[in-house]
């Protein structure tokens, strides 16, 4: 029997984000976020569907949290909506958004479950954004402010910090591709904001240190493995390129000091490169205590036109659990062997409830166990990799797709706003019991069950 059993202090959690799942947009003095006010516009999400409601978590934290006990979660990241603490990003803060998430930390360590706290997981106060959002280099000292207060309130309570979810997200979705609030297409802002988002970061960590914090903080990044399409000299060029813009384009910075040279050339010679002060790249780069990683797909390129810099290449994203073997590998060995976090890591599926209330999700099964045993493989190879938190604990606003991508090992069924644990929620509990895999659990000899079920059922059935 094969075994995948992890290092004893190895952390399993979940991940939420707070404009996905709380609902309740605008009570309690909560102000208005760039995503409150982009989902209403019509049009900008399928089905016109909004994070108005979403799950609800506002008002059904306690229920989720018992959920996450039945499932033996040992800590739950989530981030904390900016407008609920200072509904226009700055000024008098507004303490029933702070009560919501002392008391959701209140009942998570009732429960045994670590809170990992995301700073910033897109929901910019849209009163910042109409001073230009991320390209405005005076957001961050609101930033700044921000933290600082979430620190102070918060401070022994939170096992982990995270400053900011996926930048890079922010940054081109946002500024450069129009897909985001704010919604431009203006990749010299879009190169401006990835920078300043980059130097809020370090402005954070170095507050927390001087601040001399409990718990740890670090940044969650997503990367991904890149591929040619093809072995023409033009695709590897292109994949090179996307390597630096997605990947290299954060970490090198982070960890050695500088950005990516072709890339920045290639900016340069467009004139779109961000505006650097002196001593930016040294903030940015102040040692972290870990790093988060998002991870869900290989990227493959393939080079379209490179005169503009939204279009020279064409990505496909697609499951390759061998991805994030190769990414960990790289990271141990380009960037000092740090602590690693798999911050986000969950597939998407058209997930059905059956008549008596059971989601069979085989696939997301599949995919966790591939996924989780490369991260294995990653520690017996020498990364300091020191948990996995799955993407996501529930069903949520999957941003421009609305409802119509379910994430969840929790499926909700979003007119009644009811919780049911899919199969993969007991699979994952199981993973967390044994703390790895048994190969007795495995999904073949699952699917083979399944599958001897599904014939007898048909067979009683005549
Ligand atoms: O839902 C998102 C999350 O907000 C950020 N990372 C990717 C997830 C799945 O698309």
């Amino acid at each position: 029997m094969k075994k995948y059993i992890f290092p004893n202090d190895f952390i399993w959690g979940v991940a939420t984000s707070a404009y996905q799942i709380e609902g309740a947009w605008n009570e309690d003095g909560k102000g208005e976020s760039i995503w409150d006010k982009f989902v209403h516009q019509k049009g900008n999400i399928e089905n016109n569907d909004t994070g108005d409601v979403a799950c609800d978590h506002y008002h059904r934290y306690k229920e989720d949290v018992q959920i996450m006990k039945k499932l033996e979660i040992q800590a739950y990241r989530f981030s904390i909506s900016w407008t609920r603490i200072f509904p226009k990003g700055f000024g008098e803060p507004n303490k029933k958004g702070l009560e919501f998430y002392k008391n959701l930390i209140n009942c998570l360590l009732e429960s045994k479950i670590r809170p990992v706290v995301t700073l910033y997981h897109w929901d910019l106060p849209q009163a910042l954004q109409e001073i230009g959002g991320w390209s405005n280099r005076k957001i961050i000292k609101h930033f700044e402010n921000f933290a600082k207060f979430m620190f102070e309130e918060l401070e022994d309570k939170v096992y982990m910090w995270i400053t900011h979810n996926e930048p890079s997200l922010v940054a081109y979705c946002g500024y450069a591709f129009g897909e985001h609030p704010p919604a431009l297409k203006d990749p010299k802002k879009a190169m401006q904001a990835a920078h300043n988002l980059l130097l809020s970061h370090g402005k954070v960590v170095q507050l927390f240190k001087d601040m001399k914090l409990k718990g740890k903080i670090g940044i969650s990044l997503n990367l991904s493995t890149i591929y040619p399409k093809r072995r023409f000299r033009k695709d590897l060029i292109a994949a090179k390129r996307q390597d630096e813009f997605k990947n290299r384009w954060f970490l090198d910075p982070l960890f050695k000091g500088f950005y990516p040279s072709m890339l920045f050339k290639f900016l340069k010679k467009k004139n779109i490169e961000p505006n650097i002060e002196k001593g930016d790249l040294e903030t940015i780069k102040t040692p972290i205590d870990f790093l988060g990683i998002n991870y869900y797909s290989r990227d493959i390129v393939k080079a379209i036109d490179d005169s503009t810099f939204v279009e020279y290449m064409g990505i496909e994203h697609k499951k390759y659990p061998q991805g994030l073997y190769d990414l960990l590998i790289r990271i141990k060995r380009d960037y000092e062997n740090i602590p690693i976090y798999i911050t986000e890591n969950g597939i998407h599926l058209k997930d059905k409830l059956t008549k008596d209330n059971k989601v069979h999700d085989i696939k997301r099964i599949e995919y966790l166990e591939e996924h989780i045993k490369k991260a294995w493989e990653a520690i017996r190879d020498g990364v300091k990799l020191k948990g996995y938190f799955l993407w996501s604990l529930i069903d949520n606003f999957e941003w421009t797709y609305g409802y119509s991508r379910r994430f969840g090992i929790v499926y909700v069924d979003f007119k009644t706003l009811k919780r049911i644990l899919k199969d993969s929620a007991y699979f994952y509990r199981d993973v967390i019991r044994n703390n790895g895999i048994l190969e007795n659990v495995s999904l073949k000899e699952k699917q083979l069950n399944e599958l001897k079920q599904k014939i007898a059922r048909r067979f009683n059935s005549f």
